[in-house]
């Protein structure tokens, strides 16, 4: 069996280092879970983009097929159907949904171009996976255009409750691009059953069984939930490699507070850093007796910048870190320090292990595997995973510190328990996380959907 694995985004890139180009595999669950077994059965990986290996003399480790996208297409697919109205819609920010209508056009176009491709290059007993909401109709397409192929899709994103689905003119058309997979699947059960309530609703010709398989004209598609994971090993080594350690000591030398607090987030609306921030200003406010004693490190990776919205953001989270730290700052300290940036393995890890907690906020989020990775990192079983009940993560965990994250009492009683609650108990909370995340890892998570397919 080889895979063909259609995704927005390319799992490699180039990278120019003293003058040198080299490889290099692009950071992100998804492609770490699926690189074994693309190298394996010489998968090949079907992406939008440019990047020029061959002119550079470089191989990748597998086939990479790239769909050339022209400006207009980036426009109108990529920011627009995609991250205006879809993203959006799907995370339940109606008012951030910009119907443009030309968008879907385009989103048709760009969604054809990789059914061709696929078309063209797939063999009899490859079997085909299309990652995420970016190519919802390539399965439909890809029959139109006749290939027999099992074809699986997963959605990485939240599937939103129908009084939110129904906001989307192309609705009935989006469900039928689905319909001709042979598995579909959701991080969580409550994602499924928005969908398959979707899918009798607007899909008059479709019968649920057993609330999972649909057949529907001629074809079936089975819905499962199967949450995705990480490499629960990697993340446990890097973080007791002594560099790593070192640098764990070093941060919190050179922080110097009793407790340090941890965020880790791509710099987008959905994930509630602002409201989070929020709280923590709440929480000094009503506490003024930690003020000096808690430090929350605040990593933000950009993301999306050529679109209104996220620039609107940055300005606002770097307005919010300002006032906050002018509010509290005393004799060289500042309760956020704020990273702007990409940061590196080795570096990101460090952070999860010198912290003392981390507050996840986000406000919907498909799964978040900011909190897989936290737990994995923390190899002496200690540290809080303080995690918000809008996210897939929440349903799979019971962390017994769950927040609103549109309450910032809350994001501030979760806080003041970090400081204050029996370490036995927060021992025997992240040694059974890690288990938890130790078995369900990405390779399981891999093996489960392909055995599905
Ligand atoms: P994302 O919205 O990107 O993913 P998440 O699952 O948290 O959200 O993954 C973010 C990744 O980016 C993590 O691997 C994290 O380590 C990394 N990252 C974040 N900040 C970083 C920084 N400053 N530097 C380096 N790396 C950083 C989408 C969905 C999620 C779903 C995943 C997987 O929105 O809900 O969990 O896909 O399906």
């Amino acid at each position: 069996m080889r895979l063909i694995i259609a995704a927005n985004r390319a799992p490699y890139h180039i990278r120019k280092r003293d003058g040198q180009a080299k490889v290099e595999r692009s950071p992100g669950g998804l492609v770490t879970a699926l690189d074994p077994v693309m190298k394996k059965t010489k998968g090949i990986w079907v992406c939008s983009g440019t990047l020029q290996f061959e002119k550079h003399g470089l191989e990748t480790p597998y086939d990479i097929e790239q769909i050339k996208l022209t400006p207009k297409e980036n426009i109108h697919y990529y920011e627009g159907f995609c991250n205006r109205q879809i993203w959006p819609l799907f995370h339940y920010f109606l008012a951030k949904y910009k119907l443009e209508e030309r968008d879907w056009e385009f989103y048709k176009q760009v969604n054809q171009k990789f059914a061709n491709q696929i078309a063209e290059i797939v063999k009899k007993d490859d079997k085909i996976w299309i990652q995420d909401y970016h190519l919802m109709l390539v399965p439909q397409m890809l029959r139109e255009l006749g290939v027999k192929n099992k074809i699986g899709f997963f959605l990485h994103i939240p599937f939103p409750n129908i009084e939110n689905f129904r906001v989307i003119p192309r609705r009935k058309e989006i469900l039928e691009g689905l319909m001709h997979c042979d598995v579909v699947g959701f991080h969580t059960e409550s994602y499924k059953k928005h969908f398959l309530e979707c899918v009798e609703h607007y899909l008059n010709d479709a019968n649920i069984q057993d609330q999972s398989t649909i057949e529907y004209k001629d074809t079936k598609v089975k819905a499962i939930s199967l949450p995705i994971s990480i490499d629960f090993n990697m993340f446990d080594k890097t973080a007791r490699s002594s560099r790593v350690i070192e640098k764990a000591f070093e941060l919190r030398n050179t922080i110097n507070t009793k407790v340090i607090g941890l965020g880790v987030d791509r710099l987008d609306y959905t994930k509630g850093i602002v409201e989070k921030l929020e709280g923590i200003e709440f929480f000094l406010d009503n506490n003024p007796e930690y003020i000096g004693k808690f430090t929350f490190i605040q990593i933000a990776v950009p993301t999306r910048i050529n679109i209104l919205e996220y620039k609107k953001m940055k300005k606002e989270l770097d307005e919010t870190v300002g006032r906050i730290n002018g509010k509290f700052a005393r004799d060289g300290w500042n309760p956020i320090s704020y990273i702007y940036n990409s940061v590196n393995l080795k570096d990101l890890v460090a952070y999860y292990y010198c912290s003392d907690f981390i507050l996840i906020s986000a406000l919907r989020d498909g799964l978040n595997l900011v909190a897989k990775e936290y737990v994995a990192s923390r190899v002496n079983n200690d540290g809080m995973l303080i995690l918000s009940e809008f996210t897939g993560a929440a349903e799979e965990f019971n962390t017994g510190y769950s927040v609103n994250p549109y309450d910032v009492r809350s994001i501030s009683e979760s806080i003041y328990r970090a400081f204050n609650n029996n370490e036995e108990e927060k021992e025997k909370v992240m040694k059974k996380l890690r288990d938890q995340v130790r078995e369900n890892n990405i390779f399981k998570w891999v093996d489960d959907f392909l055995g599905e397919l």
